[in-house]
């Protein structure tokens, strides 16, 4: 039989640049432009499954007014992993980027992290790669990559969770 792993990961990163849009969009396969905001914590379960193992994510997903508090430390423990978002259309989100990934680091420094450039449908692809170059997030061994990502049409936003749990199952 194969065993079945609980995984827990966290979404990070500033208000507004879509965290609860793309837990939703890949959890239920949607997408609203209604207001999303979430009271506290969300917590979301979805089922993947690996050669390796049965993956279940428990995804959290913090309110999104964290810009103006220190994150409870309660909400990244025992977090095996972690999508750091943000918006290019929002400059200082990307300039917040090394904060919330030095908080992620400092609670779980054996953890494995992806940056997410959200809202792809609205800048493309020349002005990614010229963003990264300008705001490349600092190199670590165990940030995984940075992807564009939308939560709008879907795009990446399978690849990034499938890819961060696929990486947390073989080291596990
Ligand atoms: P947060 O959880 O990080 O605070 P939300 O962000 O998921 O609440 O999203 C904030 C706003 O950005 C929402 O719009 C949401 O619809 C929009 N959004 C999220 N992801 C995308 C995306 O990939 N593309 C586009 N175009 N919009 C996105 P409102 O209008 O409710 O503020
Ligand atoms: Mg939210």
């Amino acid at each position: 039989m194969i065993d079945t792993i609980s995984l827990k990961i966290c979404l990070l990163g500033d208000y507004g640049v879509g965290k609860t849009s793309l837990v939703r969009q890949f959890v239920e396969r949607q997408f609203s432009d209604d207001y999303l905001s979430t009271i506290g914590v969300k917590i979301s379960r979805k089922p993947l499954e690996f050669s390796e193992a049965q993956v279940r994510l428990i995804i959290w997903d913090l309110e999104g007014q964290t810009k103006f508090l220190p994150i409870a430390s309660t909400y990244l423990q025992g977090a095996m992993g972690a999508f750091v978002v943000c918006d290019p259309t929002q400059t200082e989100t990307i300039q917040r980027l090394s904060e919330h990934i030095d908080n992620f680091f400092e609670i779980n420094p054996e953890g494995l992290l992806m940056v997410a450039f959200n809202k792809y449908d609205l800048f493309d692809s020349t002005e990614f790669h010229q963003i990264i170059q300008k705001f490349q997030p600092k190199k670590h061994d165990r940030i995984l990559g940075v992807y564009p990502t939308s939560a709008k049409t879907g795009e990446n936003v399978d690849l990034i969770f499938e890819t961060l749990a696929g990486h947390l199952v073989k080291i596990i």
